[in-house]
């Protein structure tokens, strides 16, 4: 009797643990393009993304990441997701305001003042509203990653206060509210895909762009850029999109592994970016370019002057939007 009890659970474990893991996982080949470059921490949150998947799959779903826009720009490869022809795209949630027009909330100038209010934000309630938003129209957003706050390059000259700005060739994403941010100081601002960033600024078609310190290194702008303000003017979250059509046909297990593991990507990748941010600006300095900061006063007349966006734009995003990210920031502030 002992020994058929023990054969039975033998047997069941057996069942219970291997066989239907098995079936539960189909290889999958995940394309992940990026308008970055692969020594972008983005890199990195793949990397642990992958060993949280190998470990849930038993190595079935890989990931294949394309680097420097090799598989098109930000709004090019999001598009190819919801008409399900890619898997997944890391993209700056700024250029997709056209399909989403709430998500231009992260775009507002100065709305968060660091990294620990964004990632309340994005990781809480906000974030999953937005979420919905996406899956409207086709896209599942797994994680919210790090992009980062953004800073001010150019070729010109030192940018102390607002009127440095004046008749700048600001190359903005494609995006109304950073149009408007940039037209409102007294920049000359252009709309243009990343992709052509780097030769614009070499050629002088343009003067001047704007991103966080680790793109500014890692694209290689400082070779074609002589100064950079800390502006810290946004903070552009970074989307981790699922082609909405493509996930929908995946198994349950699959879903859920992909959700967990871009999320130990996303800690991976949030804790590398944020140890990088300073040595970038090492990097930058180190290449010749003159760093400026604003004095706690211009900071705060730009901040004054940049408020009129929120009004202007306030409609557009959904003012039930903009008062829910202003009510969040306020508890997190404890105000
Ligand atoms: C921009 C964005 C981009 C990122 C990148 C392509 O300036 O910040 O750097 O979306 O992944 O366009």
């Amino acid at each position: 009797m002992r020994k058929l009890l023990l054969t039975t659970t033998a047997i069941a474990f057996a069942v219970g643990t291997a066989a239907p893991a098995m079936a539960e996982f189909n290889s999958r080949n995940i394309r992940v393009s990026n308008g970055i470059n692969q020594d972008h921490p983005v890199g990195n949150g793949i990397k642990a993304m992958q060993a949280c998947l190998d470990d849930k799959s038993g190595g079935k779903l890989k990931l294949t990441a394309f680097w420097g826009g090799a598989l098109g720009g930000d709004l090019q490869a999001t598009q190819a997701l919801r008409s399900g022809v890619q898997e997944a795209v890391v993209t700056s949630s700024s250029p997709l305001v056209g399909l989403i027009p709430s998500l231009g909330v992260f775009d507002l100038p100065f709305l968060f003042s660091n990294a620990k209010e964004a990632d309340a934000v994005m990781d809480g309630a906000f974030g999953d509203m937005m979420n919905k938003k996406l899956e409207e129209q086709g896209l599942v957003n797994l994680a919210y990653w790090e992009n980062g706050f953004r800073n001010l390059s150019n070729s010109k000259r030192a940018v102390n206060k607002w009127e440095d700005f004046s008749g700048l060739k600001v190359r903005v994403m494609q995006n109304n509210i950073f149009l408007d941010t940039f037209q409102n100081l007294g920049a000359n601002a252009t709309p243009m895909a990343f992709g052509e960033v780097f030769s614009a600024l070499e050629t002088n078609a343009i003067d001047a762009q704007e991103n966080p310190y680790v793109t500014i290194d890692t694209s290689k702008f400082y070779e074609v850029q002589k100064y950079v303000t800390e502006t810290n003017h946004a903070y552009t979250p970074f989307l981790f999109l699922f082609s909405k059509p493509i996930f929908d046909s995946y198994t349950p297990e699959e879903q859920a592994a992909l959700r967990e593991c871009a999320v130990v990507g996303r800690d991976e990748e949030r804790k590398v970016i944020r140890e990088l941010n300073q040595k970038s600006l090492e990097k930058i300095k180190a290449a010749g370019l003159e760093v400026n900061t604003l004095s706690p006063e211009e900071q705060a007349r730009i901040r004054e002057k940049s408020m009129v966006v929120y009004e202007k734009h306030k409609a557009e995003i959904g003012a039930d939007i903009v008062d829910a990210v202003l009510a969040d920031l306020k508890k997190i502030r404890g105000q």
